[in-house]
């Protein structure tokens, strides 16, 4: 009984750490990145497709005031992609939300800066 309760202990963890869930693989801009211009989206790319209407993304100044994103759309390569308006030099937030196939509401935020 302790022999097999041990077996299986390596098996439990690999469960575990096994990265299974959505996540955001990367961005543009890519966190903490400072921009010499505005840019005219943020687009963000997923671990696993996720579907628009379930997809959050708000983008808030550093006066945490929302920028007006407009309605998602999805790039060609898969990039879940928001269109921004023209942003003025200072720090940004995206905060994104979304839902993966499993059910699980992943969220996550970053910030880049303009110039
Ligand atoms: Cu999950």
């Amino acid at each position: 009984m302790l022999r097999s309760t041990t077996r299986f202990w390596p098996l439990l963890a690999a469960a575990i750490l096994l990265p299974l869930h959505l996540k955001l693989d990367r961005s543009d801009p890519s966190a903490g990145a400072t921009l010499d211009a505005a840019p005219a989206a943020v687009r963000l790319w997923f671990s696993q497709a996720v579907e628009l209407p379930v997809t959050k993304v708000t983008v808030t100044n550093a006066a945490k005031e929302a920028v007006p994103v407009r309605a998602l759309e999805r790039a060609t390569d898969g990039a879940v992609v928001a269109p921004l308006p023209t942003l003025g030099a200072g720090r940004y937030t995206v905060s994104w939300r979304t839902m993966a196939k499993d059910g699980h509401v992943v969220k996550g935020d970053f910030a880049f800066t303009v110039k």
